[in-house]
């Protein structure tokens, strides 16, 4: 397990100029985190706007980045989609395409009971041969995994971990108490990546590692050294960043990707419904990238 620990950026939708899916720029962004010296890739989930994208479109994207990094990076694909059957085609071709593991939310829109939301994870686990993380994010699912349901998925071995998303802190700790060490706990809120960690996380997926991989490396550094005097100053100047990127009039997504485009990194904008950073705005994107930067 121990190449699913370290920083595992999630992966964002590249866009050509026209709003579609670019190979050419998802392949530059895959060569831009690989130099950064992160462990992993995330791909296609939350902010790689996977719920935006049809089915040949998110399969574009696993493929693009499967041709420039298999055998490189750890490649987990989140293969959640509103249909049970959508998420099986999307897990069996990321078998087919050499990823790590397979990932999912649990299904959206309706609301769905516990024994269905079992079902919807094991029948993409019985679909492949891989190794599969339960993706838990009540802030945007509406489903929050309870630590019964927890225990009920773990009985099954194609389950090596938990990408938790969830704000308290303490769900982690149970989950990982739960689970024990034969199994990774990511952290997901990247506000509490130093405190996920310390409390039990194993390793962590991030919307925000991307545009400060250098950040997330450096807390990762002090955490495992117990230098957590340091790595609570990390947290601090990334949480920073974090309120600077989410102040902007556009989405989150829209603002990080100015930012890569001030790096040199050109991946377009976002999909709508996202809207585009615009107005006044944008010229406070290079203050943020200062912000970055120092
Ligand atoms: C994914 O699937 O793309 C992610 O890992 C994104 C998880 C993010 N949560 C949400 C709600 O988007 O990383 C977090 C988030 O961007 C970060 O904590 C900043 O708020």
């Amino acid at each position: 397990l121990e190449k699913y620990k370290g920083i595992i950026p999630a992966f964002y939708a590249c866009y050509d100029e026209l709003g579609e899916i670019s190979e050419s720029r998802t392949k530059e962004l895959c060569n831009y985190l690989y130099k950064k010296g992160v462990k992993g890739l995330y791909v296609g989930g939350s902010s790689g706007e996977c719920i935006y994208h049809s089915l040949e479109e998110r399969k574009a994207t696993l493929k693009y980045v499967a041709q420039q990094l298999k055998g490189k990076l750890t490649l987990i694909a989140h293969v959640g989609a509103p249909s049970t059957r959508d998420s099986v085609i999307l897990a069996k071709y990321a078998e087919e395409l050499g990823y790590d593991a397979v990932s999912a939310i649990p299904p959206i829109y309706f609301k769905f009971s516990e024994s269905s939301v079992y079902k919807y994870w094991t029948e993409i686990m019985d679909a492949t041969t891989m190794p599969f993380i339960i993706y838990n994010i009540p802030q945007t699912t509406g489903f929050d995994l309870s630590l019964n349901l927890f225990k009920k998925l773990i009985e099954n071995e194609k389950v090596i971990g938990v990408k938790n998303s969830s704000m308290p802190v303490m769900d982690i700790e149970r989950f990982k108490a739960t689970a024990g060490d034969n199994f990774i706990v990511f952290n997901g809120p990247d506000e509490q990546y130093v405190s996920g960690r310390i409390i039990g996380a194993d390793s962590g997926i991030g919307g925000t590692y991307a545009v400060m991989p250098e950040l997330f490396l450096m807390a990762e550094k002090f955490v495992s050294a117990g230098d957590f005097a340091n790595a609570r100053k990390i947290q601090h100047d990334i949480n920073d960043i974090i309120v600077a990127l989410c102040s902007l009039n556009g989405s989150l997504y829209s603002t990080i990707k100015e930012v890569l485009k001030q790096n040199g990194v050109h991946i377009g904008s976002v999909r709508a419904p996202l809207e585009p950073i615009s107005g006044d705005d944008l010229n406070k994107i290079a203050g943020i990238k200062a912000l970055i930067d120092n």
